[in-house]
């Protein structure tokens, strides 16, 4: 099942069990762990009292108690130093220790803080990424929900460069499309060109195929072609769906019902999974009665991460939930 990044207090999420970053007493704190304390109420601390503390990288299970989760994991990150003190291997092993501690209490949707980036000083990008990538491996592996709960959307931030790259790139298209609105309206006259370089890449597409495969293909619906895009991939359903941040249910559905229209962060998230190039990304979107366009900000930054030919969805949603854009999958 998929990774979601959301903004919320950790405390008010009803999931099966939140994580705690909490110090090694585990008998509360301040920032988070203070939250949690304070929202589960004294029965928590007394049970705390009774775990004998908890190591760096480390987790141990309680009760929920008032909070609308069912346990709390308490986890240790480490303090950030300079980044030479094995922070990131400790951090690793805290997301690592949790998600298997959360899958023996048979979870099966797990909230995190973004642990040791508050008082821990972990840098917040950095820190981000460590969650991504060690969520997301244990889910090509596992089936759970888990969330990242962002607090403070404000801080929340991605790779710099990412950040500038993509912004450039919308504004160079946004601002083109927006102009090109104004010029068509005014009937001035404007080079096309980005816009042909599309239309021909799917033109040169289709006369590689055979007028029979053409044909064929010219009715085939959304969920035929995804079906007949995992087999040509050499693809498992398992990992579409997973590559796609999709849970099972949804992609059975759509798998038994070849009329199923799915949203277009759906379809996009599947052609993601199968890392189509635009022309055929678009094909897809087609089949579901969706394109994309330049003169939307979302559709841009779809684009912008085709081209460049990055397919990790996980990514992706950190750079659309950054710029307040709708996620991929789930
Ligand atoms: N919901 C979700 N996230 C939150 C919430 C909330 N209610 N409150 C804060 N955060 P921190 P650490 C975010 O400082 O860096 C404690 O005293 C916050 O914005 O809580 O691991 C412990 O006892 C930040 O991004 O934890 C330890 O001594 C993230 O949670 C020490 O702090 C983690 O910030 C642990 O420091």
């Amino acid at each position: 099942m998929p990774l979601k990044i959301i903004c919320e207090d950790i405390t008010k999420i009803n999931c099966d069990a939140i994580v705690n970053a909490a110090n090694s007493t585990l008998l509360g704190g301040g920032g988070v762990d203070g939250a949690i304390h304070k929202a589960a109420g004294k029965n928590l601390l007394a049970e705390c009292r009774t775990l004998g503390g908890c190591k760096t990288g480390e987790a141990k299970i309680t009760k929920g108690y008032k909070l609308p989760a069912k346990y709390i994991i308490h986890t240790v990150g480490p303090r950030y130093k300079d980044g030479k003190h094995e922070e990131e291997s400790y951090l690793r092993a805290c997301y690592r220790n949790s998600l298997e501690l959360a899958k023996q209490n048979k979870c099966k949707s797990v909230a995190f803080p973004l642990i040791s980036s508050g008082i821990y000083m972990y840098p917040k990008d950095e820190a981000l990424k460590v969650a991504v990538d060690e969520i997301s491996t244990f889910l090509f592996k596992e089936e759970m929900l888990v969330y990242i709960v962002i607090y403070d959307k404000s801080n929340y931030k991605i790779d710099e460069k990412l950040f500038n790259d993509i912004s450039a790139y919308i504004d160079k298209n946004y601002v083109e499309s927006i102009l090109l609105e104004k010029c068509l309206n005014f009937n001035y006259d404007i080079d096309f060109e980005e816009d042909e370089q599309i239309v021909s890449a799917v033109e040169s597409e289709y006369k590689k195929r055979s007028l029979d495969d053409a044909l064929k293909q010219l009715d085939e619906s959304f969920s035929q072609m995804l079906l007949r895009k995992i087999d040509e991939k050499g693809m498992t359903d398992a990992e579409c769906y997973k590559n796609a941040n999709i849970d099972r249910k949804l992609f059975s559905k759509i798998r038994s019902n070849r009329f199923y229209k799915p949203s277009k962060t759906t379809a996009i998230a599947f052609a993601i999974a199968l890392e189509l190039p635009l022309a055929e990304t678009n094909e897809m979107l087609m089949k579901a009665g969706f394109a994309l366009s330049h003169s939307n900000k979302f559709d841009i930054v779809i684009e912008y991460f085709i081209i460049n030919e990055n397919y990790n969805i996980f990514e992706i949603n950190q750079a659309l939930f950054a710029l307040d854009l709708p996620l991929l999958g789930v």
